[in-house]
């Protein structure tokens, strides 16, 4: 299991705002700063570690995980908003797997970012139908007999 990686990034400021903006439907957020290098996770445990170093920035890919298909679209909309650039909007990625609902997104350096929700969307529940108000008074009369 991955506790945490880095992902090297050409201005460290600019990188903090957009992850802690495009992540925050994931429950994200800034847990660690040493300088201009941050470190980005869910309930103060940093995981994202964005460290300033021009030089050595080459466009990765990475994918952070959901289990809520809303997450992915909230994601994909806020990360939008913050400024990325568009590489896939959510949806089945089918060829993946039938299940593999992501959206994807090029950060201020161009690192490919992906949420994915891997789970099947459940069935939904089906409310019993209602019965119409003359046939209700009627169950009634006749439960009153
Ligand atoms: N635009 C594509 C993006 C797909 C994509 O980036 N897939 C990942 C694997 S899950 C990939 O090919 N990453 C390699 C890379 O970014 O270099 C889509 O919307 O499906």
């Amino acid at each position: 299991m991955i506790d945490h990686f880095t992902l090297k990034v050409s201005d460290g400021a600019k990188s903090k705002a957009f992850y802690a903006a495009a992540l925050r439907p994931l429950g994200y957020a800034v847990a660690m700063e040493f300088g201009s290098s941050c470190g980005l996770g869910v309930g103060g445990k940093p995981d994202l570690w964005l460290a300033e170093d021009p030089g050595s920035v080459r466009a990765t890919h990475f994918a952070l995980h959901t289990r809520h298909r809303k997450v992915v679209d909230d994601f994909y909309a806020a990360a939008l908003a913050a400024g990325a650039r568009d590489n896939g909007p959510p949806g089945i990625r089918k060829d993946y797997h039938p299940n593999y609902y992501a959206a994807f997104v090029l950060d201020p350096d161009g690192h490919n970012v992906e949420v994915v929700c891997h789970a099947p969307v459940r069935a939904v529940a089906r409310k019993p139908a209602r019965k119409r108000p003359a046939a209700r008074a009627r169950a009634k009369k006749r439960a009153r007999r």
